[in-house]
This record gives structure tokens, sequence and C-alpha cells, in this order.
């Protein structure tokens, strides 16, 4: 398996719940590196270009609207294979799919609010690190 980075974001939901170091320790104890991080409250302008793809589907305003509902915490994940790890770490999208011990199934409210993004391919996964973070605030460790 390769080196990979891979963004995660920690929506609103979990923000509010105060469990962002939960999560954090989560990526930890499975291989994942913080190596960049921010907490944001992110403009709707950037909250519907970071979801551009889903422009045309029925839920991008109540996904956009709750993204822009309060800070979220934005990080660079490290490690090997770290794009298809975090996705098994988040679980499924919707907290009642998802497999038990996952974030989403610990910390999820609905599909709606489900508590963590991350990148869902390695081609992505750079796209959205340079929308949130300048390559010189990724610290390689
Ligand atoms: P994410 O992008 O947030 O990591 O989530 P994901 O890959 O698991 O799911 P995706 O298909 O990319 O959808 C993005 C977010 O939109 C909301 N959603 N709502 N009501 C619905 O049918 C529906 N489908 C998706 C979810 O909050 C999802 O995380
Ligand atoms: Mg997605």
């Amino acid at each position: 398996m390769a080196l990979e980075r891979t963004l995660s974001i920690i929506k609103p939901d979990a923000v509010a719940k105060n469990v962002i170091g939960e999560i954090y320790t989560r990526f930890e104890k499975n291989g994942l590196k913080v190596v960049a991080s921010k907490m944001k409250q992110l403009s709707k302008q950037e909250a519907e270009g970071f979801y551009a793809v889903h422009r045309e589907r029925p839920f991008f305003n109540a996904l956009v609207e709750f993204m822009i509902s309060g800070p979220v915490m934005i990080q660079v994940l490290e490690g090997e294979g770290a794009v298809l790890k975090n996705r098994d770490l988040m679980g499924a999208t919707n907290p009642k799919d998802a497999a038990p011990g996952t974030i989403r199934a610990d910390f999820a409210d609905s599909i709606d609010a489900n508590a963590v993004h991350g990148s869902d391919s390695l081609e992505n996964a750079a796209i959205e690190v340079a929308y949130f973070f300048p390559a010189t605030d990724v610290y390689a460790r």
C-alpha cells in the first residue's frame, strides 16, 4: 500500500457535540497522522464549491445549509492507504447502515448530520486538500 493523504472534515454536528478529540483519537489509533488542521466557519460559497459535484442532487441545498450551520474542523490525514482507511473508519453515509464501532455509528444522528466527511478517491483527495490548504500548510511527518 502507498502513503496517501486524504481530506477529512468533522461536520458542525460533531463539533457541537464536543467529540473532535474522540474522532482524532480514532485517526491516530488507526495509523493516520494529522498533517494539517484548522477550524473554520465555511461561507455558503465555500461549501457550494466544495460539494459542487452534488450540485444537481436533491439534497444539495440541505447539505450546504447544514455545512454552514456552525464551525467545522478540517484536517489532512496521512498514512498507508489513507483514503480507504478513513472511509472505513467513518462508516456508511447513513448512520443507520454504518457498522458498529465506526465514527458515524457512534456519533452521527442522521444522513444529513453525519459527523464526518472523507474524500472518496485519491484523485478527489488531492483536489479537496488543495481546496482548503496551500501546500505550505501541510506538514510531512
Ligand atoms: P461525505 O461526502 O460527506 O464524506 O459523505 P459520503 O461520501 O458518504 O456521501 P455523498 O454521497 O458524497 O454525499 C455527501 C453528503 O450529502 C448528504 N446526503 N444526503 N438525503 C440523502 O439522500 C443524502 N445523500 C447524501 C450526506 O450528509 C452526505 O454525507
Ligand atoms: Mg462524498
